[in-house]
């Protein structure tokens, strides 16, 4: 039985959902041009006002907005209330230049904890349920965002945040929690431990898993499928539009319903900004339509995927995102072909290998290099050198038809690249240290 949190909401015809999103459009660009001097000059020197914008229809009107103006306007530049009236902030993990700091009121954590109880119910969750959110706790949105979602649902929350994996399977074991929440790939950690402890699928309370935060393949949910004996959803979000829950996957598990209530979507084209039509494929662009304190308009999130407006089996009626493939800048470009980390954790996952792996790209001699670090089940674990060979040679050949180059494959020994806890650091570029 498919279980919602806001069903008038979720399942409300199109008809209405587009008078809603024509309603709050309106008046969240009044409430921007009047309190975001930063964005209100973006739309003066676009020459737009807000008597431009009628509808949904006038959205392209409106600038982007991008990392670097969040950059440029750090910290407070893009506020749309006074910080009197902010009770939070939350961070994005950025490794490189300034972080993106995101002010909330309680009433833009209220709305943003109804987007993450609403994933919770769409993955099966009620009051009886016991969830155990094993996302980052602090600057992360992941652990706050599902923690508060967890309560307005009413399941019994372990706020038990990420690592100690052996202490997070003694919860789930001792506290029979039914639901986790963490980024796929400690999902696969806590998995893995969990095998290696000698525990089977059916010795496991958990039946559902929300994950998100970082790009994972569909080959790597049935991994983790299998192991957990659980049906693993996903969820994406990011913390300039509040964090976990912008989107998230029901029953059907075919891309992420957006909470249109919310956030309004549109595809366009990377290179030249133009929108692109229903169900191409493209760079995701979102304006929040009910934020207060950090109100994102036209916001280009970076992250490549598609649109779908297919009627979907769970009655949901928000249009869905596929996976998104990852970020345009996580994209790599080696020798000129355009690479995503994701096409090759594909391969290696139809290869039945673990999504344990690390891409190393340098730059010898003029020349882009591609190295990849597989690691091997203890099950495949073997010191007879031909045997080894012929597997890289293997995974070469099948990453060559996947991505039209050819990287150096190199297997190691099982458990040799460091797990992770929180978002998986796959990549290192060489060329840009
Ligand atoms: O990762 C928020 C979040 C927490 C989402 C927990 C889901 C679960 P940031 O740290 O700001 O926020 O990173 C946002 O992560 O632009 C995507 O590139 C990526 N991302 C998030 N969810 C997914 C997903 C959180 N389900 C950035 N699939 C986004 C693919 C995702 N990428």
């Amino acid at each position: 039985m498919e279980r919602y949190y806001q069903p008038e909401i979720e399942c409300a015809p199109r008809e209405e959902m587009i008078a809603l999103q024509n309603e709050r459009l309106v008046k969240q660009v009044k409430h921007v041009w009047d309190n975001v001097a930063y964005y209100r000059k973006k739309m003066e020197e676009k020459g737009v006002t807000p008597d431009d914008i009628k509808s949904i229809d006038d959205l392209h009107k409106l600038p982007f907005l991008t990392k670097s103006d969040l950059r440029d306007a750090y910290p407070y530049g893009l506020m749309g209330k006074p910080l009197k009236e902010c009770v939070r902030i939350q961070s994005t993990s950025g490794t490189t230049g300034k972080r993106v700091v995101a002010f909330y009121t309680q009433h833009d954590i209220d709305l943003w904890e109804d987007c993450c109880a609403r994933a919770i119910m769409a993955a099966g969750g009620t009051d009886e349920d016991v969830c155990q959110v094993s996302y980052g706790y602090g600057l992360f949105t992941g652990g706050p965002g599902l923690n508060g979602g967890s309560h307005k649902v009413g399941c019994l929350t372990i706020p038990t945040s990420s690592g100690n994996t052996e202490r997070q399977i003694m919860f789930i074991q001792d506290l029979q929690a039914t639901i986790l929440c963490c980024t796929p790939s400690y999902a696969a950690y806590i998995g893995e431990t969990m095998k290696e402890m000698g525990l089977t699928p059916d010795q496991i309370p958990l039946k559902a898993g929300i994950f998100g935060a970082e790009a994972w393949s569909e080959e790597m949910r049935q991994d983790i499928q299998n192991t957990l004996g659980i049906k693993a959803y996903d969820i994406y979000g990011l913390t300039e539009l509040s964090g976990p829950g912008v989107s998230f996957e029901c029953s059907a598990q075919t891309g992420m319903h957006i909470n249109e209530d919310h956030f309004i979507a549109e595809i366009i084209d990377p290179d030249t900004g133009e929108v692109l039509p229903e169900g191409a494929q493209g760079e995701l662009v979102f304006t929040a339509i009910t934020k207060e304190a950090f109100p994102m308009m036209r916001y280009r999130t970076r992250d490549i995927c598609r649109l779908s407006r297919e009627k979907c089996p769970c009655g949901r009626t928000h249009v869905k995102m596929m996976k998104p493939k990852g970020r345009s800048d996580d994209m790599l470009i080696i020798r000129g072909v355009n690479v995503f980390p994701s096409q090759i954790e594909t391969v290696l996952l139809n290869y039945g290998y673990p999504a344990n792996y690390q891409i190393i790209v340098d730059r010898v001699n003029h020349t882009d290099t591609l190295d990849v670090h597989v690691e091997m089940t203890p099950e495949m674990f073997t010191d007879n050198l031909g045997e080894i060979a012929k597997r890289q040679k293997e995974l070469v050949d099948g990453m060559r038809s996947m991505l039209g180059i050819s990287p150096k494959v190199t297997l190691v020994a099982p458990k040799t690249i460091a797990r992770s806890e929180g978002k998986a650091v796959r990549v290192i570029d060489k060329r840009k240290i």
